[in-house]
C-alpha cells in the first residue's frame, strides 16, 4: 500500500521579512495549510492549564527559541487535526535543536517539498516590526530590545540551517523588500512550478 505522506513546506526569513504575510496568500491561491510555529506557540502560550506558558513567553520575549519538543508536537498535532495534505510551515527550522528534532520525529512522516527563503535587510525588517508594534500588535517581542535579539538568533542560529538546506539544493530564495504584491509575484512562479 503506497500511502501519501504530507507534503511541506518549510518559509523561513529573518523576523518581520514577511513570512505570515506571504503565506497567506499562498494558502489563498494554492490551498496549502498556514501552520506558523510562531503563533501557535503564542497559542500555546495563552492555553489555560498550559505547562509551557511562562517558559514560551520568557523565550519568546528574549528572541530565543523553545526547545523543538514542544513546538514540533504543536505542529504534529496541527497536521493531524487538518486532515489535509500540504503544509507552508511558517518559521521553523530555526536552529540545530529544531532541525534535529524535526528529522528525529517528522522527517519520515512527511516529503519536504523545498525551502522558501525571504531574504530582507535588517533594517526593513526592524522598521516593519517596530511600526507593527507601534500599530498595536500586543506582540511582546516587537520592540527594538527584543528585535535586536531576535535578530542575533536570526543570524548566529537559523542562517546556519538555511545553509544546510541551501546545500542540498532545496533553498528557493525571494527578494522580500518590495511591496507584498511584487514579493508575491515572485512566490507564484515558484508554487506553479509545483503541478
Ligand atoms: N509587511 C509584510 N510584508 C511586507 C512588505 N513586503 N512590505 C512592507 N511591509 C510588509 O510582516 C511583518 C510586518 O511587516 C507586518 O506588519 C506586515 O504587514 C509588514 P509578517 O508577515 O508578520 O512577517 P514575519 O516574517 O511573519 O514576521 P514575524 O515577526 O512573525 O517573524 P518572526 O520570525 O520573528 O516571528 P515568529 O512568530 O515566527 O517567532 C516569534 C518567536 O517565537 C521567535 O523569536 C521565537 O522566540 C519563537 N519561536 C520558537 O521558539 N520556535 C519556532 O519554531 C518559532 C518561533
Ligand atoms: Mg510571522
Amino acid at each position: 500500500i503506497i500511502k501519501m505522506l504530507p507534503e511541506v513546506v518549510f518559509v523561513l526569513g529573518a523576523p518581520g521579512a514577511g513570512k505570515g504575510t506571504q503565506c497567506s496568500l499562498i494558502s489563498k491561491e494554492f490551498g496549502f495549510v498556514h501552520l506558523s510555529a510562531g503563533d501557535l506557540l503564542r497559542e500555546e502560550r495563552q492555553r489555560p492549564g498550559s505547562e509551557y506558558g511562562e517558559m514560551i513567553e520568557e523565550k519568546i520575549r528574549n528572541g530565543e527559541i523553545v526547545p523543538v519538543e514542544v513546538t514540533c508536537s504543536l505542529i504534529h498535532n496541527a497536521i493531524q487535526k487538518s486532515g489535509k495534505t500540504r503544509f507552508l510551515i511558517d518559521g521553523f527550522p530555526r536552529n540545530k535543536n529544531n532541525l534535529e528534532g524535526w528529522e528525529r520525529v517528522m522527517a519520515d512522516k512527511t516529503k519536504l517539498l523545498f525551502v522558501l527563503f525571504f531574504e530582507c535587510s535588517r533594517d526593513i525588517c526592524t522598521e516593519r516590526c517596530l511600526n507593527r508594534g507601534a500599530a498595536g500588535s500586543g506582540r511582546s517581542d516587537d520592540n527594538l530590545e527584543s528585535l535586536k535579539k531576535r535578530f542575533n538568533t536570526y543570524l548566529n542560529d537559523t542562517m546556519p540551517i538555511i545553509n544546510h538546506y541551501d546545500e542540498q539544493g532545496l533553498v528557493r530564495r525571494v527578494n522580500a523588500e518590495v511591496s507584498p504584491e511584487e514579493v508575491f509575484n515572485d512566490v507564484k512562479k515558484i508554487f506553479k512550478g509545483l503541478d
